[in-house]
């Protein structure tokens, strides 16, 4: 196939940020790192711009960081059909695009992105082919993971470079906490939270209220708002800590990506959910909780367990039961008042951990990378 090559990414918010966000991250990599021209078709151009400003909610098209940015919707017309088509999260493409694919005299490699997960499934199933049952169309399944033998995991060059730099600058951390308005104690530990809004939020904060040593809570705006108001009495806003026991609790702008990245940098602990920030978590090198998903019949439970057990291994045996306890207990499975003590106990060993679990998992590439690699073995 010829370079530069052409690929269209088609991307419906179901709910969240993590379709958009993820498929923002991709998007920006596939055009800046492999000359890739890029179009990006999004159904909700105002969730998009919560992770990104520069997005106009109103244009049928734009240009944004190397990628064109095309509004999905029933009367969009496509002209041109590119050599990749990727349906992320299983989208399903618009009928009459799918059927000039088909004409097409070069029919496009045809990608269904799947979703992350850590079963061990995943590797057996990922690029298998699906033949379309009318049309002279073959769909593959590219499957994230945390393995040899899966897609890898969203992560750009330079990331780690830039990581390290503010990492080894006290000055970056604190220049860009100041910026939110927020100025840690010498001795706070910081902590940001991004969970769904059945976490045992009010549990967590009565733990932080009553440890031995401060703790500074980070909340991007909208997030557990509910379970916040209803534990201060009002609705957190930035700029107005709320202090009770060792907790000070404080709101802050729902960042774009990169300065999401530096929130996490910048915090001692994370709490993350879902797909996008779970990863960015694991590459910003510190102490994380996952908030997974929520699916039907706790079926996120095996999911849960599955990526568990892989991160946990290599710990000293208390500091994984104490891990396994407060992960559980957050998703919904245990009481999270009584698990703190243990797992903030073991957060030192589970921040020397961290460097070596990213490590790990930037050996099997980047996922962009070797989504290019697949799409070229498939031509
Ligand atoms: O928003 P999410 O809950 O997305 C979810 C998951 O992807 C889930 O697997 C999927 O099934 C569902 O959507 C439809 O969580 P996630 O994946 O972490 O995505 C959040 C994005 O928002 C991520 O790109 C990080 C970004 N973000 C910011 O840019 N700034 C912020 O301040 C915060 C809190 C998040």
């Amino acid at each position: 196939m010829a370079f530069p090559l052409t690929l269209d990414l088609f991307c419906r918010v179901v709910d969240n940020y993590g379709d958009i966000g993820v498929c923002w991250r991709l998007a920006r990599q596939l055009a800046a790192e492999h000359g890739v021209a890029v179009r990006l078709f999004v159904d909700d151009l105002a969730s998009f711009r919560r992770l990104c400003a520069a997005v106009d909610p109103a244009a049928e098209e734009q240009q944004l960081q190397g990628v064109t940015v095309r509004r999905w919707h029933q009367a969009m017309d496509v002209q041109e059909i590119a050599d990749a088509v990727i349906e992320a999260f299983g989208c399903e493409l618009p009928a009459g695009y799918l059927a000039a694919m088909a004409a097409r005299p070069a029919a496009p490699v045809w990608i269904n992105l799947e979703y992350l997960s850590a079963e061990d499934w995943v590797a057996g199933c990922h690029g298998l082919p699906s033949p379309h049952p009318q049309l002279p169309l073959t769909k593959y399944f590219f499957f994230p993971g945390f393995d040899a033998g899966t897609g890898g995991l969203l992560r750009e060059d330079g990331l780690e470079q830039r990581r390290a730099a503010f990492a080894a600058d006290p000055l970056a951390r604190a220049d860009f906490l100041a910026g939110l308005g927020v100025h840690p104690a010498p001795d706070d530990c910081v902590i940001s939270l991004f969970c769904y809004p059945a976490a045992p939020v009010a549990a967590l904060l009565d733990a932080l209220r009553d440890d031995a040593r401060p703790s500074l809570l980070l909340v991007p705006e909208g997030v557990a708002a509910a379970a916040i108001s209803a534990w201060t009495g009002r609705a957190p806003a930035p700029g107005e800590p709320v202090r009770q026991g060792s907790l000070t609790l404080q709101a802050v702008p729902f960042l774009d990506q990169p300065d999401y990245d530096r929130l996490l940098w910048s915090c001692d602990l994370n709490f993350v959910r879902g797909e996008d920030s779970m990863v960015r978590a694991q590459w910003a090198q510190q102490p994380f909780v996952w908030h997974i998903y929520p699916q039907q019949e706790n079926a996120h439970r095996i999911k849960l367990d599955a990526f568990l057990e892989r991160y946990v291994n290599g710990l000293a045996p208390d500091a994984a039961d104490a891990c396994r306890a407060a992960w559980h207990a957050w998703n919904g499975d245990g009481d999270l008042r009584a698990s703190w003590p243990a797992f903030r106990a073991v957060l030192p060993a589970l921040r020397v951990h961290m460097p070596g679990w990213s490590a790990l998992m930037n050996a099997h590439g980047n996922l962009a990378g070797n989504l290019i690699a697949f799409i070229k073995r498939i031509r």
